[in-house]
């Protein structure tokens, strides 16, 4: 297994990473917050993931991700607090935008 690199704690919502290729390598997005749409770098390209968010009650520190813009089309994959995934062939290089949830 390839580690994610761990972001820098910094707020009180902290990251989602996506990476262009898998086993997080490639290219790297970073976002602190939801984001409705992907820089094209990233958008249709995202082949692993990773969840940094903070945990804890009342908090939305789930992930998810979604195969269109403004989270639209369906949703590609879904992380849980910490989880970080290094290839998964049905959500690989359809991610356009996520968003942070309460749950999966
Ligand atoms: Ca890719
Ligand atoms: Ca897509």
């Amino acid at each position: 297994m390839v580690a994610a690199p761990r972001s820098r704690r910094t707020g009180v919502r902290d990251t989602t990473g996506a990476w262009t290729d898998a086993n997080y390598s490639g290219q790297r997005a970073n976002w602190s917050g939801d984001d409705g749409w992907w820089e094209s770098y990233i958008a249709d390209e995202d082949s692993s993931w990773a969840n940094h968010g903070i945990s804890g009650p009342g908090i939305k520190d789930h992930v998810k991700v979604y195969s269109g813009a403004h989270q639209g089309g369906h949703m590609t994959i879904c992380l849980a607090p910490g989880q970080e995934v290094g290839y998964d062939g049905a959500a690989n290089d359809n991610g356009d935008s996520h968003t942070w949830a309460m749950s999966c």
